[in-house]
């Protein structure tokens, strides 16, 4: 039956039938449809709608939320949006439900002889403000942080850099984007050196084929999901799904191919020799828009404190790299990463054929990988031998996890070594941002201080004294989480969390400050498609709490930056909105003005000329091209992308005698991140009540393992016990294990490993040695 997610009410009218929607539910995994939805909106009720984007991932779906006498009573996916049109999926239906949690936090909290007493918003602050002087004073500016977020709206990360960097004049901001995002950025800043997709999600519309890499797209990019599934309905396109393990993702594709992990860097490298062996290179491509490149090798993995690693590139020729890729032939490659010679050249078909239009789609297992800027580097590598990028349909497509890891932290820059425009290593891009921020250029100190991992390991060793973490849990995310729990415990460190539930990071806290949540307060998220979206305040916040952004505000007055600081409650985030802008005025990369948010779904930066961008790069769509070309990568000073040798290394640690299996951890479709929000949402809580250990069966019925028994797993790190489950959500592959992090009552990250991308400095959730046992 031909569907199109435009016509979706006609599509059900059409099946009308009880098990219609069931049918519809298992092609679009995780999707549910407005219908569904409906019987749980009050009949009769008079409810106002108002858009916005969803709270939960970087799809950013419109949604139009229904209120009703100050409350949030209904959400519906907005059919104006181009994101989702019309469509939401199970955590975009419920998101509302994760404001009225019944232990909301509601008055701030602060450590009174190891217990929370109650305290007035106004003396919270000014003990926050009290204790960041102190700080300073006693240890200098850099033992004071501030962690924050890819769910931060643009506002709140704007106002905590310019508060830090700006003001304070420390470089300590980061945000946990760095365990999601980082080598997707490093990724473009080296093929391109300009940060971000080149494409827009419209390319879902033209592709033949989409490959995916290691991004279990139906439970985490569920609507978007659905587009491509609606495409094949449309057009028979072809998906293939290239993982290390069977997912929801796996089934509905077309085809699935699994390799071992960290052997994709391999495998990348097999297709380019396909390629060019077969004769399939787009030479005047190549020729005209392309330079060859290599870096340094052996970079290790980050395993010890201060650990730095600086590339060293050197440019290489086309002849010089194809000797490189003579090591990667399919018959070797097939050998390393289990993937057949057959589907090596499959893959490599269609990334060959002149005729086929392909999108290559990745997230978390391309990012979370210890050469993760290399992976990134050689999946370009194909798209750029091949010609096929910046064009609509030909599209290699880097997607974010959180619903503002583009608009906040990798365009406000909310990084140690970023600034909104430009890095702090960079005079000029210093002199910018100060004059707008209106401090004198000297105060943002010019070398980065600590990347996320490290300022966790500084908070440890008393290099930090002072850290201040808001919308993110830490003491379930962080790798290796053992050491940084004992480490932010630690006597004479002072930390502030502001959240909307107690978690085990609150847990750490010397005061707790309640935040206004998503509607609860006015802000723009910025999504995986470079489009910004405006949300405006639609209920009120319980309690004292109050936004994000007006903390910091708050602290910044009590510190004395009245005249950096000077916006008005009632307005703020315009004003904020509006002098952010000013960094990024350019033609590679204007946002739209706050009016044209409000109007529509968002835009897709650069917004110039009253238009969206859909397509950088490519003169037809682009017009800060101007090499006279059709295509021009004017990030760099050439204007031509790289082509990097990137070799296959082996990850930090691997299975072996005493440690025989690959531990891998990741996500499900139910819940978002630790479960803070969607734990407290009945009906998802319920469809998953708790982490489990999934194991391969030939694997589960050598150990006599069963669904439900309790299975110990050990690393070098400490072990966790907890149950299994064999042939439910995926299935790993031989002697691999997967367990989902969303349970704060079984930590798995207090067995990971804290290895990372030495370029990126993101660090690898996907893969440790573990040792498995019946418990
Ligand atoms: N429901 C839900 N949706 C979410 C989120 C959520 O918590 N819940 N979180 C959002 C966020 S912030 C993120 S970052 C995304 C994450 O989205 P994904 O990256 O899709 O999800 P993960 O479960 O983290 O990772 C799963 C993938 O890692 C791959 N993998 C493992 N090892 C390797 C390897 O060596 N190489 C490669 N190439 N792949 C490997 C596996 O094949 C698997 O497909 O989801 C976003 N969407
Ligand atoms: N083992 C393992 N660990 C991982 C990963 C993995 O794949 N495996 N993935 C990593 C990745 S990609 C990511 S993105 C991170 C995510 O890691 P985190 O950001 O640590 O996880 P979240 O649960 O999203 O945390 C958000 C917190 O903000 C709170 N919150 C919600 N709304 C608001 C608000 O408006 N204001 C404030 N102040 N607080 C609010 C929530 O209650 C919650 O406690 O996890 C990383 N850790
Ligand atoms: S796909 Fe993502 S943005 Fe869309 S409704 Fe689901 S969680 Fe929200
Ligand atoms: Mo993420």
């Amino acid at each position: 039956m031909q569907t199109t997610l435009t016509d979706r009410r006609s599509f059900l009218k059409k099946m009308a039938m009880a098990s219609a929607i069931a049918a519809a539910a298992s092609m679009f995994p995780g999707i549910m449809f407005a219908a569904e939805q409906e019987k749980g909106i009050p009949k009769n009720a008079n409810l106002d709608w108002k858009k916005g984007p969803c709270r939960f991932c970087g799809v950013g779906c419109g949604v139009l939320v229904g209120t009703e006498n100050g409350k949030a009573v209904a959400v519906k996916g907005d059919p104006n949006s181009p994101v989702n049109k019309g469509l939401c999926c199970v955590k975009g239906y419920h998101s509302i439900m994760a404001l009225y949690g019944k232990d909301r936090l509601t008055h701030p909290l602060v450590k009174k002889n190891g217990r929370y007493v109650k305290t007035s918003m106004d003396e919270a602050l000014d003990l926050i403000a009290s204790k960041m002087k102190e700080t300073i004073a006693e240890h200098g500016k850099d033992a004071v942080s501030i962690y924050g977020s890819g769910q931060w709206t643009i506002p709140d990360g704007y106002a905590a850099s310019k508060l830090f960097k700006g003001c304070i004049g420390t470089n300590n901001v980061e945000a946990n984007a760095r365990l999601c995002m980082a080598s997707a950025v490093t990724g473009f800043l080296t093929s391109f050196g300009l940060d971000e997709p080149m494409g827009c999600y419209e390319d879902i519309d033209h592709a033949d084929v989409f490959v995916l890499w290691g991004n279990n797209m139906a439970e985490m990019h569920p609507v978007l999901f659905s587009r491509l599934l609606d495409q094949r309905l449309k057009r028979g396109v072809k998906i293939i799904d290239f993982a290390t393990r069977t997912t929801r993702t796996s089934t509905a594709a077309d085809k699935s191919i699994l390799f071992l992990p960290q052997t994709d860097l391999a495998v990348a490298n097999a297709i380019c020799y396909e390629i060019i062996k077969n004769g399939w290179v787009n030479n005047s491509f190549v020729e005209k828009h392309c330079s060859f490149s290599k870096g340094l090798t052996n970079m290790g993995y980050g395993l010890e404190d201060n650990y730095t690693f600086t590339d060293k590139p050197e440019k290489i020729s086309f002849e010089d790299y194809k000797t490189f890729l003579e090591d990667y032939t399919p018959e070797k490659v097939s050998k390393l990463s289990g993937v057949s010679v057959r589907d090596i050249k499959y893959m490599a078909s269609y990334y060959g054929d002149p005729n086929k239009k392909v999108m290559s789609l990745w997230c978390m297992g391309m990012n979370q990988h210890t050469r993760g800027t290399w992976i990134n580097n050689l999946v370009y590598n194909i798209h750029l031998l091949t010609g096929k990028i910046s064009q609509p349909g030909n599209s290699p497509f880097s997607l974010t996890g959180q619903p503002s890891a583009c608009g906040t932290v990798r365009e406000v820059g909310t990084l140690t070594h970023k600034l909104p425009h430009g890095v702090v290593m960079n005079k000029e891009h210093r002199e910018f941002a100060a004059k707008i921020w209106g401090v004198p250029a000297e105060n943002i100190p010019s070398k980065p201080t600590y990347h996320t991992v490290e300022m966790f390991r500084a908070l440890d060793r008393g290099d930090i004294r002072f850290m201040w973490i808001q919308v993110t849990n830490p003491m379930v995310t962080m790798p290796k989480l053992k050491r940084y729990r004992d480490g932010a415990k630690k006597e004479g460190r002072f930390i502030v969390v502001s959240d909307v539930y107690p978690t085990p990071t609150t847990d750490i806290a010397d005061v707790i400050l309640p935040s206004a949540m998503w509607i609860e307060r006015e802000g723009m998220y910025g999504n995986s498609e470079r489009r910004t979206q405006y949300f405006e305040q639609m209920v009120d916040p319980p309690g004292e709490a109050i936004s994000d952004t007006w903390q910091l505000i708050e602290v910044a007055k009590r510190l004395g930056y009245e005249k950096q600081f000077p916006y008005k409650e009632e307005t703020h985030i315009e004003e904020i909105y509006t002098e952010y802008r000013k960094h990024h005025d350019n033609i590679k990369h204007n946002m739209a003005p706050l009016e044209v948010l409000k109007s529509q779904s968002g835009a897709i930066w650069p917004y110039v000329d009253g238009k969206s961008t859909k397509w950088r790069f490519n003169a037809k769509y682009d017009p800060a091209c101007s090499n006279g070309e059709d295509f021009h990568f004017y990030g760099k000073p050439d204007g031509k992308a790289i082509i990097w040798q990137r070799p296959y290394e082996p990850a930090a640690e691997e299975p072996d005698n005493e440690y025989p299996y690959w531990l891998n951890t990741g996500r499900v479709v139910e819940h978002w991140h630790t479960g803070s929000m969607t734990r407290r949402i009945p009906v998802l809580h319920q469809a998953m009540p708790h982490a489990y250990v999934e194991l391969h069966p030939d694997d589960a019925e050598r150990m006599q393992i069963k669904t439900g028994d309790a299975v110990r797993l050990t690393t070098r790190r400490g072990e966790i016990t907890l149950p299994a489950s064999i042939n439910e959500r995926g299935v790993p592959a031989p002697m691999q294990v997967f367990v989902p992090f969303f349970d704060e009552n079984i930590l798995i990250n207090d067995i990971t490993l804290d290895s990372f991308c030495p370029i990126s400095k993101e660090p690898d959730y996907k893969k440790c040695a573990v040792r498995v046992e019946k418990a």
